[in-house]
Formats: C-alpha cells, structure tokens, sequence
C-alpha cells in the first residue's frame, strides 16, 4: 500500500483539535493517514517574524502531522488575500466582490512555492500526494518542477466557476494550466467538473477524451466524487448523552412551537441574508401560522479580517434586529440569532430538535450540514430539509425541499409547505436520503478518488512534462 501525503491549507496539530475544527473531514483523513502510515501537511495557523521552512511534526491517535508557520505577508496576500478575497468569492460566482490584486497574486504563488518546497523532502519514491482545495491550485506543479513523478491528484471542496465568469481573472489561464500537472482532478458534482472542461477546452485548447483532458502532451483525468459526512461517527455523536439533553432541552425552550433551524460559517456564500427576507416573507404572508414557529440560526464568525465578512457580519445584525424588532411579541421572538459555535454533540441534538433543516447557499460545493441535519433526525418522526438547488448536496438529497435561495416567496412557501407535510411523507422523503448519507459517506468519498488516484498509469506519469507556470 502507497502511502499518503495529504496537503491542505490548514492542518490542527492535535488529533483532538483535527475532528473539533474539521469534523468528518478530518476524521475520514485521520483513518487514511493511519492505515497508509502517511503524512498530513500545512499549515498551522501560526504566525512567524520570517519564514523558515521548519517543519514541527507531531503524531496523535497515530496520525503524523508536518506543520508550517508563515510569515505575516504570506498570510495577509496569500491567506486572506487570494485564497479568499479572489478565488473564493469569485469560484462561488460572486465577481462583484472579487478583488483583482497582482500582491496577492505573488503571495498566492509564493506560498505556493514554499509549501512545494518544504514538503518536497518528505515524498518518498512510492507516495501518493493529495492535494486540497483553492488554497493550493499550483502546487502539484510546483511539485513537478522541483522533479517529483509520484501519483499527485486534487480535489477542489468549493464550486468551480462557469467559463465566462472565470475569464474575469487575469491569472486564470496560467492557474488553470497548472493543474495540468496533477494526474487526477476531483470535484463535488458533475456541474463543477464541466465547467472546468468548458474552460480547458474553449479557452485553452485542451481535448478531452472520455473522463481525460489533453494539453500539451500533458494528461489529467478528471472525476466527480460528492463528499459525505462521516456517517458512522455521527450516529454516535447523534446518540450521545449532550445531543440527547440538548433535544430534550431545545424542545423544552420552543414552547409548543416548531423550531427552523440553521448552521452556517459566516460567510456571505451561505445565503444568510437571502434566508432572513425568506423568512420575514413567510411572517408577514402568513399572519396565522408565523407564531408557530421560530428559526434558530446558528452562525459562528469566520475570516473576520476580510471585509466582505464584516459587511455581511454587520448586513446580519441589521436585518435580523429589524425582523424582530417588527414581529416580536411578549412571548415571542421570531429570529434567535447566535455567533457563537457549540461542540457536534450539541449541533447533532439540535438538529435533532428542529421540524425544519433550512440550508440555502447561493452556491455551495458541497454543504455537509444538509447531510448532518438529515443523519441527526429522528427516524419515526423526520424533520423536513428545505436545500438550495445551488448546493452541490441537491444533487444527492433530492427528496428535500429543493427551492431557489434567491426568491423569497420559494422560501416562504417552503417553510409552508414544510410545515403541512404528513408523517408519511416526511418518513419517505427522510428515508431516501438518510441511505444517501449513510451510503456515500465520508470513508466512499475518500476511496473513490484515493482509488482512481492509485489507478494512474504509471506510463503515462513517467513521460510527463512540467507544466511552465
Ligand atoms: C467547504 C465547502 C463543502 C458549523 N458550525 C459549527 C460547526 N460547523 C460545521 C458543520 C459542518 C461544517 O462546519 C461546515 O461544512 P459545510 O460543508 O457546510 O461548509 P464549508 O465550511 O463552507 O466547507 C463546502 C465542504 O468544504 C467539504 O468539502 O461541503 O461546500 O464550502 O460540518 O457542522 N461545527 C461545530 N460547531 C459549530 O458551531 N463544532
């Protein structure tokens, strides 16, 4: 067996602190990393005067770490500049706040090239290289250029652009070219991967043969693989003791009424906005039934030095204090609003409370707390999950609500219609999607592109070429 090296952006050093900040992912990582004896790389999340390439390993519950610190240049251009003031926004279609800055375009590419050359030292001749996410689309063929000719794939966790909205990105030839030197490319749905083929194809040339991109004597093959949850480990977190009294708890507080629940990072991507006026909409057009029911959203801060999340941060408090400045009653506030996040045993128990799931991304790669809500809910008496159709969940979950998280009168009358639903249907509808969940879990994920990376033909690998950058 080929070991694995894992590189993400951020890497916690604990095995403890891994499955408390990344959940499943982290967990489904840990068990590869710890039968394949491999190595998981990034870094850290610290701060150093310069950077210095020392790498700090660690090893808990079996699982070895190799962490780096960056300089506070890297981190302002790279970080918070790039990674998420240019490619998120902009891979999440949203290039009225995507800022085009040749800084953060250098310091993209500069941490690029150090996380290269760092972990260079530590691939051996039969590993095999995963690399993940926006954070570090060039790296692979960093890699290529210092002579690595190891299996190397990428997985892309965000949507990929349409064609013309990417064509707005002065860099984006060059970075798309880049990913040529990977032998495999992965992303959620097929949408994501067919916009990336429409690019490589219309803008640069490229061929594609079957599930193979051609350009310039390079090849790479490209795969849809959803990621899931860590269903196992869920069902455990969803029996625990805290999840348990958080329901009886959360059910206690509601009063007699039913409980919308949302968990969303704050972040402008997830619809937050969009969801508050759906919601108002549902008060106002429906005068009898709007004390039924209040929505919880739970919305823990993220990137809180870029802008846009302050804006968006500041957007939530207005919007949310008007709604309920307007409806509230003695007895009753509308929105309970919370920027604080709570351990999974407690989110498992509230998911478990909540008559309806609302998740309604504008765009959304995949959105795994769709899933969470589903695995979390009680088999003989299912919440309903409202989905946005731009999350790349709707693709498997298509027994939710499936609505559109631009209108407000689609989200009104979900909630509605949510709220009328029969047993039975909810049972059937739940049923479907929680063997979705159950089926095509975290650990099938991973072995779907760890499987197809190992497929590669070693052929085709030796007579690659770098790619110039
Ligand atoms: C990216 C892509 C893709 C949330 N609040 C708390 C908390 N969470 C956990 C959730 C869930 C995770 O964070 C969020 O995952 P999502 O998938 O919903 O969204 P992103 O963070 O944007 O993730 C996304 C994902 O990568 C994987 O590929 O699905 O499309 O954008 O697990 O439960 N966890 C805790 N406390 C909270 O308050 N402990």
């Amino acid at each position: 067996m080929s070991r694995l090296i894992v590189i993400s952006n951020r890497v916690a050093a604990a095995a403890g602190e891994l499955s408390a900040a990344r959940g499943g992912l982290a967990v489904a990582m840990s068990a590869a990393l710890r039968e394949s004896r491999g190595i998981w790389f990034g870094w850290s999340g610290k701060q150093t005067d310069s950077f210095n390439g020392h790498i700090d390993f660690n090893r808990s519950d079996g699982v070895t770490t190799a962490t780096v610190e960056l300089e506070e240049q890297d981190i302002d251009e790279y970080y918070n500049g790039y990674a998420n003031r240019t490619l998120w926004p902009l891979f999440h279609y949203r290039v009225d706040i995507a800022e085009y800055e040749r800084d953060f375009a250098d310091g993209y590419q500069r941490a690029n090239d150090r996380f290269a050359r760092t972990v260079f030292p530590l691939i051996e001749p039969d590993d095999a290289v995963w690399v993940q996410d926006y954070h570090l689309i060039p790296l692979g063929n960093e890699l290529r250029q210092l002579g690595v000719r190891n299996r190397i794939g990428f997985f892309l966790h965000i949507p990929w652009p349409p064609r013309r909205l990417l064509t707005t990105l002065p860099e984006a030839a060059a970075l798309v070219r880049t990913m040529f030197a990977y032998d495999l490319v992965g992303f959620h749905t097929e949408e994501w991967l067919q916009s990336f083929c429409e690019y490589a194809s219309e803008e640069l040339g490229a061929e594609l043969i079957g599930d193979r991109l051609r350009l310039d004597g390079a090849e790479v093959r490209v795969i849809a693989a959803p990621i899931g949850i860590d269903a196992k480990e869920f069902d455990v977190l969803a029996g625990s003791a805290a999840a348990k009294e958080t329901t009886r708890w959360m059910r206690e507080s509601a009063n007699g009424r039913e409980m919308i629940i949302g968990v969303d990072r704050l972040d402008y991507s997830k619809g937050l906005e969009q969801r508050f006026l759906g919601y108002e909409r549902f008060l106002r057009d429906n005068p009898d039934e709007r004390k039924r029911v209040f929505l919880l959203q739970i919305a823990p801060p993220s990137r809180a030095a870029v802008d846009s999340y302050q804006r968006i941060r500041a957007s939530l408090d207005e919007i949310s204090g008007r709604i309920n400045g307007a409806h509230a009653d003695l007895d009753w506030v509308p929105i309970r609003y919370v920027n604080r996040s709570y351990s999974r045993e407690v989110l498992a128990g509230v998911y478990r409370a909540a008559r309806i799931g609302l998740v309604t991304p504008l765009r959304d790669g995949m959105n795994l707390v769709a899933k969470e809500y589903v695995a979390a809910q009680d088999p003989e008496d299912p919440g309903v999950l409202i989905l946005s159709r731009f999350a790349g969940a709707a693709d498997q979950l298509k027994q939710a609500l499936l609505i559109n998280p631009f209108s407000a009168e689609e989200l009104a009358d979900a909630i509605r219609t949510a709220l009328a639903m029969p047993l039975e249907e909810r049972i059937a509808r739940w049923r479907q999607m929680k063997a979705n969940v159950d089926q095509e879990d975290v650990v099938w994920w991973r072995k779907r592109f760890v499987d197809a990376l190992m497929a590669v033909e070693v052929r085709s690998r030796a007579s690659r070429t770098p790619v110039p950058s």
